[in-house]
């Protein structure tokens, strides 16, 4: 039995369209920051006694269909053919929309390797965490992490980035905390299938991962920040121009980009990111996190959260 903990992240260059389905291999490289306060514990318990697995989530009863897959893939490393019971805890703020399954699927892939008796490097964890979600790919590690794409399961993981002196906040505007009209998955294949944007997003937003890591490491935030934007931006763009035409986008959104660009056209460092929903999230350094609420609470006041780098994902408990 074993109990790990991972955190959320936040892609400032997105990954946004797989080529292939199975393996989870993206069509672009990702750039992500992982955060603090935003986390998933998982506890997984490989035992003889059982006939399927079970799940429980938030102390939910859940199917366990998607749970199963992931675990074959563990079970398949490690030799056994054992049934796991899964207990699985998102420490989000309540309805905060931010329940990740970056964190879900990088604590899950930690604890159920390390309960099936597997030693794996973080190489190989990530790649395993990438079969579950994408984005988990990057939750393995704290701070800064990219996720190369690749060329097949073997070459498409995720590291970390050197550490930058910049002191990164996130902050995040709740916009709507309610369920997402449409989900990441079934989007992510619509955009990549109709969208003729989408082949131009695919070349500018490898462009722009190398860029960042340049911008990461020269501590250069009008850089990081632009490139941020740009890829939150043109990832929309591409689901805009997809058929159906939809957009995450509310009215409550852009009045939060707005602020960022007024805030910005006064000197302050801060930069607008989006995900598959509505809430945005916003770039900036430490010492102005209170002129970036300051800003925000006239419209959004309990609907902002603040947090800084997290850390890697850990056993908790074995
Ligand atoms: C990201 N997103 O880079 C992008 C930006 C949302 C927008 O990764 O299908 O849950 O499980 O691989 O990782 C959300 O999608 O997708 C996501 P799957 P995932 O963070």
């Amino acid at each position: 039995m074993t109990t790990a903990r991972a955190h959320t992240n936040i892609a400032l260059i997105k990954y946004w369209g797989k080529r292939d389905a199975d393996l989870i291999l993206p069509y672009t490289s990702s750039v992500s920051l992982t955060l603090a306060d935003f986390y998933t514990d998982t506890r997984v318990e490989f035992d003889a006694r059982l006939a399927t697995d079970q799940f429980q989530l938030d102390g939910q009863a859940q199917s366990a269909a998607k749970l199963t897959r992931f675990l074959d893939l563990v079970r398949g490393q490690a030799g056994i053919t054992t049934r796991a019971r899964v207990t699985s805890t998102n420490h989000v703020p309540t309805a905060a929309g931010l329940a990740s399954s970056a964190s879900a699927y990088a604590a899950l892939a930690l604890a159920a390797s390390h309960a099936a008796g597997l030693t794996l490097d973080d190489r190989a964890l990530s790649r395993l965490a990438r079969r579950g979600s994408g984005s988990a790919a990057r939750s393995v590690f704290g701070g800064l992490a990219v996720w190369h794409r690749g060329t097949d399961d073997a070459s498409s993981y995720a590291e970390p980035l050197p550490a930058t002196t910049l002191p990164l906040r996130m902050v995040v505007v709740m916009v709507n905390a309610g369920p997402k009209p449409i989900g990441s998955r079934d989007l992510m294949a619509n955009t990549v299938a109709t969208s003729p944007y989408y082949p131009a997003w695919v070349t500018h937003n490898e462009a722009a991962a190398t860029a960042m890591i340049q911008a990461l490491a020269a501590d250069d935030m009008p850089t990081i920040g632009h490139l941020t934007e740009q890829s939150a931006m043109q990832m929309h763009a591409a689901i805009m121009a997809a058929d159906p035409a939809f957009t995450y986008f509310e009215p409550e959104t852009l009045a939060v980009w707005q602020t960022v660009h007024r805030l910005r056209a006064s000197g302050v460092p801060v930069y607008a990111t989006m995900d598959a929903g509505p809430n945005v999230k916003l770039l900036t350094l430490a010492p102005h996190v209170a002129t970036v609420c300051a800003a925000l609470s006239p419209q959004f006041d309990q609907r902002v959260l603040v947090s800084a780098p997290g850390p890697a994902a850990r056993v908790l408990e074995d």
